[in-house]
């Protein structure tokens, strides 16, 4: 009886075996036009990959967060196929402008991998997470608080902002000696991103100092800043968490884990409560016809789209339901600010590491401001400064070409088609040698992986130093163009970052004044070590919903 369980059992199990063997030979078989790399153990585009993305898959291997563009040159190829194992899906991944083009251009044929961003939908759907009409309601709702005037809003408001922040630096002890202060910019500069997209795009005009008190406002559970913070500490927890375990350790003592999703919950609400204010605010702006007065542009589209009545909506499609503008404001709190702060902190610490570029931002901000950075600016600043930043702007996208914060985005593809990539050999100095275009055909129901960051290292485009460190890359001459298809950090095509231009704006007003004010420089206690290491300890990061880096430790000495 049992030997007879034993056989049917690894006759089972053979075949099982067999049939995977089999499928994954014919999902390989069905991107064959791209040189194949073998099996994806994990979804590259799941938490699970975000949670081991250090370790595996290996550096070398497709589908690693820290490849870069090292599996292109093993293959000899901008597109490289793999077999996704869990679904046997076919999945091409891509390094190729020409090729990415298409696929961020065709929002029909490749659509995106929604699933993922079920995540961030914590509380309804909103503008990142859908897809197709759904998404165009979102989108129409959004866009047109994203216009100059919002930018110049950008600018004044940063400048308020970093003003404050400096302050908070100098009455540091060690500052008023005129020595440095030695600190981690990210959560600095996490305050400073978040105050900006609260005041800019729901005209919460908190100070530095506000931030100061974790003591919770009147009627609320936390003070805001802590509340945003915690919500996004807590995205993966949240996502995590079955509904019923959550409703169950609010009734029940739980061991160790129900102390947690209590933390997680009453984040969640907390933040919820915050927002709800905002809205009620908002709410009664919209109501006494004062709109006019209210600059928010954007809760202010998102507050009139839910209000909108039915019969509006049929014209306007412009409608959106309570869970939809509680999901958008946090969708926004979150996009708004997590993604320039990481870049931020990896900017500064380039700054930090190469003292030369720093002296140039340093002479185009002293241009702006022989007297020192204003403490305030007008909406006409943006105009006029901006354009004069452009050095300072070539370091942004210096900085985030080689540390784009999202790294890849899945698309999933709905019909058959061709995509144009790029065979090509290495030559011993990493240029890059007989070049030819290929085809690659790809069926609906496969799998398209832009893959950012190689794209980003691309010696096609970005030449044989494509991983060093250098702004000029980004300032056109009478001779060169920066190669415009070959970076992506914003992603491009009708599913592009909506907030591209808010982030430089900021990202670039922040940069200058910080330069301006201070000297950024390389830690006390990493000063005698060799530069590469200099490098790895500054620049250090982990996966997570961006590329976060972990160790912006850098000193800052005011300037005289
Ligand atoms: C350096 C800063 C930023 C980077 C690198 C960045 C990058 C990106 C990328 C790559 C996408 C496409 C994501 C995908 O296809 O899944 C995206 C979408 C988006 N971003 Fe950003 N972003 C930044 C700042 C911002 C800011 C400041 C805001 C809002 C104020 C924002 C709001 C959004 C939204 C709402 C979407 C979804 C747009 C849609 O699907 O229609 N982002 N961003
Ligand atoms: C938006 O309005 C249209 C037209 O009235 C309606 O069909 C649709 O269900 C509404 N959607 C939401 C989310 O309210
Ligand atoms: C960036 C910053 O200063 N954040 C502060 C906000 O307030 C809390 C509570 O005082 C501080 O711990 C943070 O450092």
């Amino acid at each position: 009886m049992f030997h007879l369980f034993l056989a049917a059992s690894a006759i089972w199990l053979t075949k099982i075996i067999v049939g995977k063997t089999l499928a994954v030979r014919s999902a390989t078989r069905e991107i064959s036009a791209a040189p194949s790399d073998g099996v994806l153990w994990i979804h590259p585009f799941r938490a699970l990959s975000m949670a081991c993305g250090h370790w595996f898959p290996f550096p070398s291997q497709i589908g690693s967060w820290d490849s870069k563009f090292r599996p292109y040159v093993k293959h000899g190829s901008t597109a490289v196929g793999s077999v996704l194992f869990s679904r046997t899906m076919p999945t091409l991944w891509l390094a190729d402008a020409e090729g990415i083009k298409t696929v961020a251009g065709e929002a029909t044929v490749f659509q995106k991998d929604i699933e993922t961003y079920k995540t961030v939908n914590i509380y309804g759907e909103n503008l990142v997470g859908t897809e197709g009409a759904e998404w165009r309601r979102h989108r129409r709702v959004a866009k047109p608080a994203f216009n100059e005037a919002c930018n110049a809003f950008v600018w004044t408001d940063t400048v308020r902002i970093v003003n404050e922040w400096f302050a908070a630096l100098d009455a540091v002890e060690a500052n008023q000696n005129k020595k440095s202060i030695t600190l981690n910019v990210l959560k600095d500069l996490a305050q400073v991103t978040l105050l900006v997209i609260s005041s800019v795009g729901f005209g919460r005009r908190a100070s530095w100092q506000q931030n100061a008190s974790t003591v919770p406002p009147p009627g609320q559970l936390m003070a805001f800043g802590p509340a945003v913070f915690a919500a996004v500490h807590y995205l993966f927890p949240k996502a995590l968490t079955p509904k019923w375990l959550s409703a169950l350790s609010e009734r029940m003592y739980i061991p160790v884990i129900g102390r947690m999703v209590r933390d997680v919950n009453h984040a969640y609400e907390a933040l919820k409560l915050h927002m709800v204010e905002l809205v009620s605010l908002s709410r009664a702006w919209v109501v006494e016809g004062k709109v006019s007065n209210m600059d928010a542009a954007l809760l202010r589209n998102l507050v009139e789209a839910n209000m909108e009545d039915e019969d509006a909506a049929i014209t306007s499609y412009k409608n959106l339901t309570d869970d939809e503008l509680f999901s958008n404001t946090f969708l926004f709190l979150l996009a708004g600010h997590e993604t320039t702060a990481h870049s931020l902190a990896f900017a500064v610490a380039y700054l930090a590491l190469y003292p030369d570029v720093q002296q140039k931002i340093y002479d185009e901000a002293f241009l702006l401001w022989p007297d020192g950075v204003p403490k305030t600016a007008s909406t006409s600043s943006y105009g006029e400064l901006m354009p004069r930043l452009l050095y300072t702007l070539a370091t942004f996208h210096e900085t985030i070409r080689l540390f784009p914060p999202v790294i890849r985005i899945s698309k999933l593809v709905h019909a058959d088609t061709t995509i144009k990539a790029h065979r090509f050999t290495t030559t011993s100095n990493g240029d890059i040698d007989n070049v030819q275009d290929i085809s690659v055909p790809v069926k609906a129901g496969s799998m398209v992986l832009v893959d950012i960051r190689g794209l980003h290292m691309n010696p096609m485009y970005w030449g044989p130093d494509a991983e060093s460190f250098k702004p000029e890359r980004f300032i056109d001459t009478e001779s060169y163009k920066w190669p415009r298809d070959a970076f992506l950090a914003f992603s491009a095509g009708p599913r592009a970052c909506i907030g591209q231009r808010f982030a430089v704006t900021e990202s670039v007003c922040v940069l200058a004044s910080l330069v301006r004010t201070y000297e950024i420089s390389v830690p006390e206690k990493l000063r005698a070590k060799p530069f590469e290491e200099q490098k790895r300890s500054l620049l250090s990061w982990i996966p997570g919903i961006t590329m976060a880096p972990t160790n912006c430790v850098v000193s800052l000495r005011r300037r005289s």
